[in-house]
């Protein structure tokens, strides 16, 4: 038996050697290791052996398979290198040609304003949470202190859907879809899109915002006003001007809004800012203890702090941007310069 193994590993050898074209080679390694090759045939052989003879045979075979294995890889490379050398010595192929270069795509400014905001909140310790586009009338209004038919829905221009579902005009049912699952303390962000009956150069039909909220023991204004101090020297450095005013929020008590120095008049008033010298960036507050009670939170023993900031609006004033609808018009030369 080792002689034939030996006479099949020779003669294979000697054939890939031998071969003068790709394709000869090809038919060499059918013969040798193709399926219904000589080395299968070999290895059937094993099942006619003494047990105590199989090991050594089945070796052997396999040794010899792995060296005509390396003599077919070696010969074929030379094979291809010869064919690639004669592409060049005939002038088919220049390699001296640039190479092409594949256009790279990159993240909208509106992902990358999100994309920054977000890593500015996690360094704070903050996680990040989702929920879905569309709403129940419940998360959306009713458990945010916001009961049907209360005038201050009117503040929401709501997109109602069928059955009483809605297009989520804000990114605060997360809120209470975080604190029914979850309990003190906590100290949650979540980033997302929005949708109002709303447009002009500040607003858009569909915005994004993000949500942030933190619920503990003894938290205070004092406490939100420090976080979203540091959120506003990250994003836009400390030398922008920057005003906290009360507001009101029905999910929040104490409520502010937070302005921004307008980009585009530095203050003097213009169209963007409606003369105000301002551009309104975020809503935030205390929660208010109805709220912390609608998801079974002990206004006693907890408190927090939620807010809400509208993303485009802190694209438009990073990036000196007049006209919101420019992020949603798609035209490749507004994106190209992000
Ligand atoms: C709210 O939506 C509250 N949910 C924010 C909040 C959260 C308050 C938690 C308290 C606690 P408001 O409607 O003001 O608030 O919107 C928040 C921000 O979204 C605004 O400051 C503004 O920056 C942005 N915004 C609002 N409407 C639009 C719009 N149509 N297009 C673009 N940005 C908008």
């Amino acid at each position: 038996m080792p002689e034939k193994i030996n006479k099949i590993h020779e003669e294979a050898k000697i054939a890939f050697e031998a071969a003068d074209t790709l394709q000869k080679l090809d038919e060499i390694r059918i013969k040798y290791l193709g399926k219904n090759g000589l080395f299968t045939d070999l290895m059937k052989n094993l099942a006619s052996l003494d047990p105590s003879e199989k090991p050594a045979y089945g070796k052997a075979v396999n040794d010899a398979k792995k060296d005509i294995e390396q003599a077919f890889q070696d010969k074929k490379s030379k094979f291809e290198g010869q064919e690639l050398f004669n592409l060049v010595k005939s002038g088919q192929l220049d390699i001296t040609l640039p190479g092409k270069s594949f256009p790279r795509g990159k993240k909208h400014p509106i992902t990358q304003v999100m994309d920054e905001m977000v890593s500015i909140f996690e360094r704070l310790g903050f996680s990040v949470a989702e929920g879905p586009d569309i709403e129940t009338e419940y998360f959306n209004f009713e458990a945010l202190n916001i009961p049907p038919y209360h005038p201050s829905r009117d503040m929401w221009s709501t997109l109602w859907l069928e059955d009483g579902l809605l297009l989520r005009t804000h990114t605060s049912p997360v809120q209470i879809r975080v604190m029914k699952k979850q309990k003190p303390p906590l100290a949650v962000i979540a980033p997302g899109r929005v949708y109002r009956r709303d447009a002009d150069v500040t607003h858009s039909p569909v915005f994004h915002q993000l949500e942030g909220l933190l619920v503990d023991t003894d938290i205070k204004f004092s406490d939100l006003k420090g976080v979203l101090t540091l959120f506003l020297h990250a994003v836009f450095g400390r030398d922008k001007k920057v005003r906290f005013r009360p507001s009101y929020f029905p999910f929040t008590e104490p409520s502010c809004e937070v302005d921004v120095e307008c980009v585009m008049c530095e203050g003097d008033g213009c169209g963007v800012c409606k003369q105000s010298g301002w551009l309104e960036i975020l809503g935030a507050g205390i929660i208010d203890p109805n709220v912390l009670k609608n998801v079974n939170y002990d206004p006693e023993k907890y408190s927090g702090f939620a807010f809400g900031v509208g993303i485009e609006r802190i694209a438009m004033l990073k990036h000196g941007i007049g006209d919101i609808r420019l992020f949603f018009e798609n035209d490749i030369r507004f994106l190209r310069q992000f």
